[in-house]
């Protein structure tokens, strides 16, 4: 006898979809088909415009020919490569254009297929830094409250969303966590960095003193955190991260999976606000969403410092059997070649100000108690329903689908980060709509 489910072709039972309301979906699915540009087609035949990129990651939109060539021609040409001990082309052209765009100094790069394993890997580099260089004792990893980090074990153990920890166990040891920087009382309405909170670095002072410096390896911080609500640094904030991170020897991570690839205006938040951090993570916008890819850069510094002892012998003992596969490889270039030749890795600087305008102008509606904004990014916070949290903004994401706007919600906050070739008339479109959703008994 088959365990089977008596599936047919339509039977949405079989697959148990991530972080969704399975039950809820599977009565009333919402299923994409086709999209182009700026629009999603659903399975109704309807079309919708993407308010998200996707999952923060369609940065190039939908279905972009060069990179749907570059995928079409290399999966003819050559279809995968081991990545251990041998190679091919193009990860090594994809590495060297990755390094140009980079902050100047972070020459090398390792990959990854998501954002979880790029964040994973970027600590697993920090501890091994530490001990390749005979500092060993520093095991101890810093993220902050509400960062989200992804889903492997290192990014929950970092990350600080409580939902994405309490169940599963004891997690990584050694970790701490900064408070996070949301001051709504202070900083609500903000246009860019919100003016308050840039004190809230000393309690990395504080942490550090708590268990020596000598016991602390790496602090792992989103610059903007997407995934909690877009939580946009204080002035000064990153800044005085870093001043304590280099005066302690602890290494500083960016996770740019959210920021990475022209989110704010510039290819990186590390150049938007002019700090060096030591590793940047980033996935998404690698490949414009399109296969699963993900990149940590490091500096030149921490490289070298493995490059040492026999030649023969392997230096870091991590990598992935997709690491820079070849058809993964093609579509990041093709990516970067988009990128480049629309100006989109700083598209977003051109935009930020209507940007701001046109979602700020959502003030008056209904429920609103916050808007923030940097780059293309944008946040409306949600009066919570009296005990009922987060159904608010899950009812504006199910009417914005309905009337062909695309959002994303986490708790009552919804988050807005198009793709970066959004046109003004997009922009307009897109507020008509949710300003319509937010006015109409949410
Ligand atoms: N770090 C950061 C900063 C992220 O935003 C990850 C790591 C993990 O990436 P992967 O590729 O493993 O999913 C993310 C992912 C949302 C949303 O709507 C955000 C993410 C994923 C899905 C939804 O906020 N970020």
């Amino acid at each position: 006898m088959s365990n089977r489910l008596n599936t047919t072709p339509n039977d949405l039972r079989a697959f148990w979809m991530p972080f969704t309301a399975n039950r809820q979906f599977k009565k009333e699915p919402r299923l994409f088909v086709g999209a182009k540009d700026m629009y999603y087609t659903t399975h109704d035949g309807r079309t919708v415009l993407d308010g998200t990129a996707g999952l923060w990651c369609v940065n190039a939109g939908h279905c972009r020919p060069k990179i749907t060539e570059a995928i079409r021609e290399q999966a003819g040409e050559l279809d995968y490569a081991p990545a251990f001990q041998l190679g091919h082309p193009k990860a090594f052209e994809l590495a060297n254009r990755l390094v140009d765009i980079a902050p100047e100094g972070m020459n090398h790069v390792l990959y990854t297929n998501s954002g979880s394993e790029s964040v994973d890997t970027a600590l697993k580099v920090a501890l091994a830094y530490h001990r390749a260089k005979g500092n060993g004792s520093r095991f101890r990893l810093i993220g902050r409250e509400r960062g989200y980090h992804g889903v492997n074990f290192g990014g929950i153990s970092v990350g600080g969303i409580v939902a994405n920890r309490k169940m599963f166990g004891t997690l990584l040891t050694g970790v701490d966590h900064l408070p996070h920087t949301h001051l709504p009382a202070k900083n609500a309405f903000s246009r860019g960095e919100p003016e308050h909170g840039a004190d809230l670095a000393a309690e990395l002072e504080r942490i550090v003193t708590l268990h020596d410096a000598s016991t602390v390896a790496a602090v792992i911080v989103e610059p903007v955190a997407g995934s909690t609500g877009v939580l946009i640094p204080p002035k000064g904030y990153l800044q005085k991260l870093r001043e304590i991170c280099t005066k302690h020897g602890i290494l500083l991570i960016f996770d740019e999976v959210i920021t990475g690839y022209g989110r704010l205006g510039t290819p990186f938040a590390a150049q938007y606000f002019d700090v060096k951090p030591d590793i940047i993570t980033t996935a998404k916008g690698l490949t414009n969403g399109v296969i699963p890819m993900g990149a940590v850069f490091v500096t030149s510094e921490i490289h070298d410092a493995f490059m040492t002892g026999p030649e023969h012998l392997i230096e870091f003992f991590h990598g992935y059997t997709y690491s820079g596969n070849p058809i993964a490889s093609a579509a990041a270039l093709g990516t970067l070649d988009t990128y480049k030749e629309e100006g989109l890795l700083t598209r977003a600087a051109e935009l930020a100000s209507y940007w701001e305008e046109a979602l700020h102008a959502l003030k008056d509606c209904p429920h609103v108690i916050d808007i923030r904004n940097i780059g293309l990014i944008g946040a409306i916070e949600l009066e919570p329903i009296a005990g009922e949290p987060t159904k608010r903004a899950f009812s504006a994401f199910l009417k914005a689908y309905e009337k062909g706007l695309l959002i994303r919600t986490t708790g009552d906050i919804i988050a807005l980060s198009p793709p970066l070739i959004i046109e003004k008339q997009q922009i307009d479109e897109l507020f008509d709509k949710l300003r319509d959703v937010l006015k109409n008994n949410i």
